[in-house]
């Protein structure tokens, strides 16, 4: 039987901090895959990680593998975890919470001197974000072996191949493979993750047990018209990129708002040349449409697609549309989800079923097992901004919440 813990919410918070401070910018918190900040994060959890009891190494593909060994050796084990890499601009808690909790659970079971039928691995998965090859999951989806050799060829910012940047990064893109986990080595995956969202501060309540994880597809949409002289050429003889991208934009918003419970976003923009004197003649931008409802965000992304086909036909632009990510809303299994409500009950808190918006990698997980997610509370439910806060008890009910889920795994 194991102990109950001593409390691990400050250790957990202190890290969070230090974590927090690996950038590419001082004070300001970006953590882009495969870049020299990404590998001193990589470095340090795997320090906690072998503090913690557990051997620890970078995967193929740049994941962070702990391992805490089971009664004896080679055992399939519990996979818990979540993603290291942060969108630009960033929250500390969005995915180091989740890998940073479960590595204070392992040490504190090792502290016990606690072993199970079954081993542990915490996994910081490398790129969940997709930030900078504009898709998304590619870390957990390599340990699912179900990662698309496409994206290596995906270019970044700086015309960069992925291939080239694993390289850069001391990885061999023709071993990713390797990384790949099967069926049986993996009983089950518990994602603990802040709810980037208003409900659990809106019902008083520190963790939520989520119920699904929404599906979302990006695109990337190319608008070619022509570049001009802004002082000469007349209104009406104009083929202006930009101009044709804000009246796509706003039929986004238009349609999206129309539709209970449909999401659209244009994240991301390149306009070229990008001159102030220089009509726009080239745009490049990213739409992100989800929904809870596969049906729905599929219908959602045909409509949009003919919307701003339409609009590039009626201002003369070419249109050119490619679908860079597309994921289908995974439903939490059963058997986890009710271990996950009994150890929510046991810690004495209510257990409040919701979905998740946003993505997470137990989306990739759920291809070789069955996942659960523990949500923890968030200040107003910011995210994916500097403001994202999570209150130490909160800190502390969730890493209760999780050791519990795997005691009685
Ligand atoms: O976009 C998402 O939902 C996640 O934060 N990557
Ligand atoms: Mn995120
Ligand atoms: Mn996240």
């Amino acid at each position: 039987m194991t102990q109950l813990p001593r409390k691990f919410g400050r250790e957990i918070a202190e890290r969070i901090d230090s974590l927090g401070a690996i950038s590419e910018t001082p004070g300001v918190l970006t953590r882009i895959y495969l870049t020299p900040e990404h590998r001193a994060a990589a470095d340090q959890l795997m320090a906690w990680m072998r503090e913690a009891g557990m051997s620890a190494h970078l995967d193929t593909i740049g994941n962070v593998v702990g391992r805490y060994e089971g009664e004896k050796s080679g055992l399939p084990c519990l996979m818990l975890g979540s993603h290291y890499d942060t969108v630009r601009n960033a929250g500390k808690w969005d995915g180091p919470l989740g890998v940073i909790t479960a590595i204070s659970c392992v040490g504190e079971l090792n502290r016990q001197r606690k072993r199970f039928a079954f081993a542990i691995e915490v996994v910081g998965f490398a790129d969940e974000e997709g930030v900078r090859f504009n898709s998304t999951l590619l870390g957990s989806r390599a340990i699912a072996g179900t990662f698309d050799e496409r994206v290596l060829d995906a270019q970044d910012r700086t015309g960069g191949t992925m291939r080239q940047a694993l390289a850069a990064f001391g990885l061999d893109a023709g071993k990713i493979e390797t990384a790949a986990h099967r069926r049986d080595d993996v009983l089950g995956y518990i994602e603990l993750h802040i709810e980037q969202g208003p409900v659990l501060e809106s019902l008083g309540l520190p963790v939520g047990l989520v119920t699904a994880i929404s599906g979302a597809t990006r695109l990337s949409i190319t608008l070619e018209g022509m570049a001009g002289h802004a002082g000469t050429v007349p209104m009406d003889k104009r083929r202006d990129a930009l101009a044709g991208a804000a009246e796509c934009i706003l039929a986004v918003e238009t349609y999206c708002r129309s539709q209970e419970g449909l999401v659209g976003t244009v994240g991301q923009a390149i306009v070229a040349p990008g001159a102030t004197n220089v009509i726009p003649g080239k745009l490049t931008f990213t739409l992100d449409v989800r929904s809870g409802s596969d049906d729905q965000r599929r219908k959602a992304v045909e409509e949009l697609v003919l919307r701003m086909e339409a609009i590039a036909a009626e201002r003369s632009l070419t249109c050119h549309v490619a679908r860079i990510h597309d994921n289908r809303s995974v439903p939490c299994g059963p058997r986890i989800s009710l271990q996950i409500a009994n150890a929510i009950r046991r810690q004495g808190y209510a257990v409040h079923e919701l979905s998740s918006g946003a993505g997470h990698d137990g989306m990739a997980i759920a291809d070789i097992c069955e996942i659960g997610m523990i949500f923890v509370r968030c200040r107003g439910g910011i995210s994916h901004h500097p403001d994202e806060h999570v209150e130490l008890s909160d800190v502390e009910a969730g890493a209760q919440v999780l050791f519990e889920a795997i005691a009685n795994f």
